[in-house]
């Protein structure tokens, strides 16, 4: 069974991280996403509007999404990679080459973005009356 695994904080799920999932499923049998705990978001500079709790839960109803677990930290993605037999390891490609020493352990995959979309566009949008198209 190839593993594949990938990490976020996936709030206000929007197109864009249905893309990135779909994709990352895509390069194996089973996906594992390594979720933002509201802790480790406050140390990405990032307040997410969904609760832990509820990110899990609405990632867990994606049928891309075979596991959810906590991301705690920075350090953890070698251990995660190791502990978990992963095979491939999947970010967006606004994080091109800073996951590369994973490379020992994993392919690492970076994938394009989907553009016009994401979870800040959202709440400014919400912010101003906006839809996403206007
Ligand atoms: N993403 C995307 N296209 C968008 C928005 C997001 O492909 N328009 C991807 C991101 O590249 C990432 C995933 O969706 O791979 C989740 O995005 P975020 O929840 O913003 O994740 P981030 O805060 O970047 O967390 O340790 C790594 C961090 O936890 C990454």
């Amino acid at each position: 069974m190839r593993k594949v695994i990938t990490y976020g904080t996936y709030d206000l799920l929007h197109v864009g991280h249905i893309n990135l999932l779909r994709r990352a499923k895509a390069l194996g049998d089973y996906l594992l996403v390594v979720l933002s705990t509201d802790e480790f978001n406050a140390v990405k500079h990032k307040t997410a509007y969904h609760s832990y709790e509820d990110r899990k839960l609405i990632l867990e109803a994606i049928r891309y999404v075979d596991e959810v677990i906590p991301e705690y930290n920075w350090e953890q993605k070698i251990s995660d990679v190791v502990n978990n037999q992963i095979d491939v390891f999947v970010m967006g490609d606004d994080w091109e080459g800073q996951f590369d020493f994973l490379k020992e352990y994993c392919e690492v995959v970076y994938l394009p973005r989907t553009e016009g979309i994401s979870t800040t566009k959202i709440k400014n949008d919400l912010h101003l009356g906006k839809t996403e198209h206007e």
